[in-house]
């Protein structure tokens, strides 16, 4: 007793300044700068705890994943029921919201209709507080004459914290606020709800997403401006959101893209990480709340307990003495006597004192007005609190966001609701004014949420429907690539018909083309030799000289330009004919006539080792006047014509040939050759005596080589003699084969090739058509306006525009998803990070498909070695090459992977050729040679 007479004697001393008195009494509360900074800090602590999975189990602060992935983009569209509960006032409302028709943007339509909920229900048992939701719906249905039978799609705004492993299902970890309800806690509240919703009855609803209120505000507010990307209530309760870098959210798969984070920061503290700031009126209410040592945070700023704090600010300077001459009424000694509109409404500008005195009076008090000004001081100091509280968590959150992306400043928009912002007449100025203080570099707008947080939450059930209908549209475009074993047998077995077919007789869809190279290199081979790679995309020349089991090779890379592959064929010889004499004068040998391999990696009938017609052209070329002529006349006649330097052209090759001779080179086990580039093919050895089409009569072959190889044609058909045959197995499918794999996609790619109805199995497997099947589906889902936005711009029309490159770039595992999108402008396309997703997965479709596809085929050729050999268990080396193969970062994987499954009995290595086939054409020049000169 005597202290408290020596406090208000020292206190009356200085009665002149009441609120002076409340200052120094309140200083705890009175918060600097640094120490908000301090706050903030801590926040952004707490913040990265409860993200780390290490961390997170602990962490007070718990970060909850909301899987709402992306703000509206003005593609949502339908009607919704909307349910908003755990604020001050649950709402039943109708949703419309209307799509943005080009310019014209969408819209959003509201009715709404409030429900009490009776006070006991907030501490009742769940089944009767959804009982009575579910009942205050069925009769807002009724009422909006919404027909009982249709399945409603509705979305949940639900306000407390809760898990939520999808959308569509929420855990409730615990109660706050005024809700201390039994028998839900670590339940589901959606299925909960469905329960109540089947037991009243006469109604359908599909429950699409349950939200957290801050996440529909920034929904809400998304709507009107792209920008917004936090959401914060400060109301009954307080709470914050926002767009989190997925990659830093451990609680959910994927490293791609943004999820929404309900930061939960009302628990900030709960941990002791405020203690420093908790002042004994904040002790005072903990005791007093519904779930004392929870909410720490939240009850030093919330709705719930402003006015709770300003009365016990209140009670104990009257108690000291320092209010009303130390009389203290039973209003004000009663909890819950001073609300938080009170505290609002005494800060009021004008009225703010005169509200004050009706107050106080109202509490059986006599204030003086000196007692008024202190107590108005008291609301101010508790509110400003408030604010400044508010203002460093939100610091936290948006310096955050800025570190995430890199900014050194930040433009965003902070979506806002709760009747303490809506009708606090100072604290949106305040809490604005220090927010800009604390984060001068950032441009932060406050966007009120005028109408409530529904509006949001049906957004978030339209952009759920939207992703749900689009991902399973997507889905089934991406299901025409998708190929299971049994697919992938057909493919095998028709691959198998088509080789037996093209060794039998000619003109089949697999031409078998024989090669006449007879064996593999034994590593006699030496000398020097020119080797010449018209492939895909360029044309090489290089000197390979062979020397004691080893080769040295200087090469040069020239292109080839589209006018040329497309002109005359004379003109492509004859620039091919310069181009090897560029390489000669480079190399200083065009005095030299030197012995030359030619590789041509195009469909050549050949009668011999150094003479064959093209059969067709493929890939891209189309020069004239070379169909069923013989390309190494034509190669001879414009070095002839160009009559610079001359060449003993002694081997044509295919590339597939050269590339098995070069690996083999290296490992003897080497009989298969693949090029998986711009086009596709593979070729192996073959038992001479299959290759049935070869005019064998009584046992002697009868090829244009037999004046000069008499002997070798005799040997040849002994029974384990082989030859190397050019499969061509890019052909498979031109009879209509591969048609019930074949897409509407191919299809378009096909038609529009050089070469409709032709090379088909090449169109589904080679770099020169991946990237346009991956355009034609791209175009496709925009056109259905599942990607883009539905914009199909000039770059997605244009042919050719996505090359088969970008595919393993996208593809590449260490590329984010930003990096997706940039390469996807680069090419014009802007989209989000969800485009970008999907063309991701377009182009895994693609070009998965075309490595099962190639691996099937080689499983056919590996397994029929296998049984021609009569072999148990076949173990056999393939030599491959071309840019798919080497660059694609999956594509050898799967392939492997599949002659894996689809010929068990076959041990197959893959043996990417180093030195490109070249080295192979100078290989067989070599033999050729060497045989000669026997
Ligand atoms: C209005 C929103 C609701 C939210 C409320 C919070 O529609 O979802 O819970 O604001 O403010 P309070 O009503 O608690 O002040
Ligand atoms: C490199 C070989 C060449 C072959 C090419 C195929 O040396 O003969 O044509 O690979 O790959 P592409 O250049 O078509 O990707
Ligand atoms: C709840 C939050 C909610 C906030 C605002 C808090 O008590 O924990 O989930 O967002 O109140 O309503
Ligand atoms: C050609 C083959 C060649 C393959 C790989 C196909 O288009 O027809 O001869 O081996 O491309 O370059």
């Amino acid at each position: 007793m005597l202290a408290v007479h020596l406090v208000s004697f020292f206190f009356s001393k200085l009665q002149e300044d009441p609120t002076k008195k409340v200052d120094r009494f309140l200083h705890a509360m009175r918060l600097q700068d640094e120490q908000l900074v301090d706050v903030s800090n801590r926040f952004l602590a707490e913040m990265k705890k409860g993200l780390s999975a290490e961390s997170l189990a602990a962490a007070a602060v718990k970060m909850l994943p909301t899987h709402v992935r992306s703000t509206p983009d003005g593609s949502e569209k339908g009607q919704f029921v909307a349910l908003d509960l755990g604020g001050s006032k649950f709402k039943v409302l109708r949703v419309k919201v209307r799509e943005d028709e080009g310019i014209k943007k969408g819209g959003v339509e509201m009715e709404e209709k409030t429900y009490p909920i009776p006070e006991e229900l907030h501490e009742g048992r769940a089944v009767e507080l959804f009982d009575h939701v579910s009942e205050s719906l069925k009769d807002f249905l009724h009422e909006k004459n919404m027909s009982p039978e249709k399945k409603h799609p509705l979305a949940f705004t639900f306000s407390f914290p809760c898990e939520h492993p999808s959308l569509d299902q929420g855990l409730l970890l615990s109660w706050c606020k005024n809700y201390k309800v039994r028998g839900l806690q670590g339940k589901d509240v959606v299925q909960s709800l469905r329960q109540a919703i089947d037991r009243t009855g006469d109604m359908d609803v599909d429950v699409l997403a349950v939200v957290n209120d801050t996440v529909a505000t920034m929904m809400t507010c998304g709507f009107d401006d792209q920008c917004c990307e936090v959401g914060l209530i400060i109301g009954t309760g307080t709470n914050a959101c926002y767009m989190e870098e997925l990659r830093h959210i451990d609680l959910v798969q994927g490293d791609e893209g943004r999820m929404c984070v309900n930061t939960e920061w009302g628990a900030f503290g709960d941990d002791g990480a405020l203690d420093d700031f908790i002042t004994d009126f904040d002790r005072d209410v903990d005791a007093a709340s519904l779930n004392p040592g929870k909410q720490t945070f939240e009850k030093m700023v919330s709705g719930m307990y402003l006015g709770e704090l300003v009365r016990l600010v209140v009670l104990k300077m009257a108690k000291l003495g320092l209010l009303f001459d130390g009389h203290v009424s039973d209003a004000l000694r009663t909890k819950g006597k001073i609300t938080t509109a009170d505290v609002a409404a005494m800060e009021e500008y004008i009225n703010g004192l005169i509200n004050t005195k009706e107050i106080l009076t109202h509490l059986q008090l006599t204030p003086s007005p000196d007692d008024c000004v202190a107590v108005q001081q008291i609301s101010t100091i508790v509110s400003f609190r408030s604010s400044n509280l508010v203002a460093a968590g939100l610091a936290a959150i948006l310096t955050r966001i800025k570190q995430n992306r890199n900014l050194r400043g930040l433009r965003i928009t902070v979506g806002v609701d709760g009747t303490v912002y809506k009708t606090h007449p100072q604290y949106p100025k305040r809490l604005h004014k220090v927010v800009r203080r604390l984060l001068p570099d950032c441009q932060v707008r406050f966007l009120l949420s005028e109408s409530g947080s529904s509006k949001g939450a049906a957004l978030v059930a339209a952009v759920a429907q939207r992703l749900t209908s689009q991902r399973r549209k997507v889905g089934e475009a991406l299901s025409l690539f998708t190929l299971n074993q049994e697919k992938l047998q057909l493919v095998k077995s028709r691959m198998r018909e088509g080789l037996e077919a093209g060794l039998k007789s000619k003109g089949c869809t697999i031409k078998m083309l024989p090669s006449f190279v007879y064996h593999t290199p034994n590593g006699t081979e030496r000398g020097k030799y020119l080797a010449l790679d018209l492939g895909g995309t360029n044309f090489r020349a290089m000197l390979v000289r062979f020397k004691r089991q080893k080769s040295r090779l200087y090469h040069k890379i020239y292109t080839i330009p589209l006018e040329i592959m497309q002109g005359t064929g004379e003109e492509l010889f004859d620039h091919l004919a310069q181009c090897v004499c560029d390489f000669l004068d480079y190399m200083g040998l065009k005095k030299v006539r030197l012995p030359a391999g030619f590789t041509f990696s195009f469909p050549c009938q050949q009668s011999g080792i150094d003479t064959g017609t093209l059969v067709s052209w493929t890939k891209g070329f189309k020069a004239t006047d070379c169909e069923g002529e013989d390309v190494v006349n034509m190669l001879r006649e414009a070095i002839r014509r160009r009559n610079e330097f001359d060449l003993d052209i002694v081997a044509l090759v295919n590339d597939t040939v050269g590339t098995m001779m070069s690996c083999a080179y290296e490992d003897p086990k080497c009989e298969v050759g693949m090029i998986a580039g711009t086009g596709s093919n593979l070729c192996y050895m073959e038992e001479l005596k299959n290759i049935e089409k070869l005019e064998q009569s009584n046992g002697i072959l009868k090829t244009n080589e037999q004046t000069s190889e008499g002997e070798e044609g005799e040997a040849a058909v002994k029974s384990d003699l082989k030859m190397c045959v050019n499969t061509e197995w890019g052909g498979l499918g031109d009879d209509r084969c591969l048609e019930d794999i074949i897409t509407p996609y191919d299809a378009e790619v096909d038609i529009h090739s050089v070469n409709p109805g032709k090379q088909r199995f090449e169109k589904l497997t080679s770099g020169m058509y991946l990237g346009e099947i991956v355009r034609q589906v791209l175009l496709d889902l925009t056109r259905r306006g599942l990607l883009f936005k539905g914009h199909v711009t000039e770059t997605l029309k244009t042919p050719g525009i996505f090359e088969t490159k970008y595919l393993s770039q996208i593809e590449s595992d260490r590329l984010a998803l930003l990096q997706v999108r940039s390469i996807l402008q680069q090419l014009g396309l802007h989209g989000t990070c969800d485009d970008s997703i999907i063309v991701k997965e377009v182009c895994g479709a693609v070009s998965r498909r075309a490595a099962q596809m190639c691996g099937a085929g080689m499983a056919a050729v590996v397994d029929k070695i296998r049984e021609d050999r009569g072999l148990e268990r076949l173990s056999i080396a393939v030599g491959v090459d071309g840019a798919l193969y080497k660059l694609h970062p999956h594509f050898s994987q799967v392939l492997k992977e599949t002659v894996g499954v689809m010929a068990p009995h076959c041990n197959v290595t893959f043996l990417p050729s180093e030195e490109g086939s070249g080295k192979g054409a100078a290989l067989i020049a070599a033999v050729v040679r060497q045989k000669q000169e026997k």
